[in-house]
This record gives structure tokens, C-alpha cells and sequence, in this order.
């Protein structure tokens, strides 16, 4: 039998940065109140957990590196919202974010999670940002919890 080391879930212990963009905050507050409520309903410590707000999602991997490199944290959650309606720009951000993002996560060995939302509106945005029950903040938080759990248990 291979040795398996599935998915866990259990929170106790680990510690938690949020990197929040407050550009779309109509949507980026709803992303962190799942992403609170995610970490929350699997046992996390509300002291174990540190939020930055950044203008931005641009500017998330800077302040999620830093995070990351702290050595504080198992995990660093990124929440923005990026909406094409509203920049010409929606391309060039969307990319710098993501790249940025996976990158930290890759140089530092403590897992970023991307928590953006990228849509063409901002209704699609409140959609996922738990207008109809899912919340890519919450969703988030669960990807979190797991990658921190999998990189402790990875020998
Ligand atoms: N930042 C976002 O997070 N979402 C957007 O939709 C957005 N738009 O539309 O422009 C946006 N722009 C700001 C950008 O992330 C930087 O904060 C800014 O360019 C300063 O570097």
C-alpha cells in the first residue's frame, strides 16, 4: 500500500495570514467574512489569525510575501476581486495577481492561496462572494487549512 496522506481538515494549532484587497471592499469584505468563518468552522483559534488590507489585489503578493517569509504562518490567504467591467487594466492585474501569488507560495515553501474573484461583473463577483451560498472566501480558508496540514505531514 503507498502511503496516502489525504486530505485533513483539523485546524488546532495552525496559524493563519490574510492578505485582503479593499479595491471592490463591496466584495473583498464578504470574501474575508467567509474566509473568517471558514478558519472558524474548522477550529481556528481567532488569535491565530492576522488580516492585512492592501489597496489592491496588485500589491497581494508583496504583502504576502512578507507574511509568508515571517515565518509565522502555515498558510497565507489572498482575497481581492479583479472585475473587467470596471478597468481596462483587468488583464495585466488579474495576471500580475495570480503569478504573484503562485510565486510566493513556490519560493517560500508556506502555501498562498488564491482567493481572487475575476468576472466580468460585479453581481457575478457578489455571486461568489457567498450571494448564493458559496463564498470563494470560505472556499479559501478550507484550501488553507488542508495545504498547511499537507506540508506539515510531507517528510
Ligand atoms: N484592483 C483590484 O483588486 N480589482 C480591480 O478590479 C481593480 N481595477 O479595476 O482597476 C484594481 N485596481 C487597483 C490595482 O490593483 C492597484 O491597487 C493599483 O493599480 C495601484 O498599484
Amino acid at each position: 500500500m503507498p502511503k496516502e496522506l489525504k486530505p485533513l481538515r483539523t485546524a488546532q494549532g495552525l496559524r493563519f495570514g490574510i492578505v485582503v484587497a479593499h479595491f471592490n471592499d463591496l466584495v473583498t469584505t464578504q470574501l474575508l467574512r467567509g474566509a473568517l468563518e471558514g478558519l472558524e468552522a474548522h477550529g481556528v483559534d481567532t488569535e491565530a489569525v492576522e488580516v492585512v488590507w492592501v489597496p489592491g489585489s496588485f500589491e497581494i503578493p508583496t504583502a504576502a510575501m512578507k507574511m509568508a517569509k515571517s515565518g509565522r504562518f502555515d498558510a497565507v490567504i489572498c482575497l481581492g476581486a479583479v472585475i473587467r467591467g470596471e478597468t481596462t487594466h483587468y488583464d495585466h492585474i488579474t495576471s500580475a495577481a495570480t503569478s504573484g501569488i503562485a510565486r510566493v507560495g513556490v519560493e517560500t515553501g508556506v502555501p498562498t492561496i488564491f482567493g481572487l474573484v475575476t468576472t466580468d461583473t460585479l453581481e457575478q463577483a457578489l455571486t461568489r462572494a457567498g450571494g448564493k451560498g458559496s463564498n470563494k472566501g470560505f472556499d479559501a480558508a478550507v484550501a488553507a487549512i488542508e495545504m498547511a496540514n499537507a506540508m506539515r505531514r510531507i517528510k
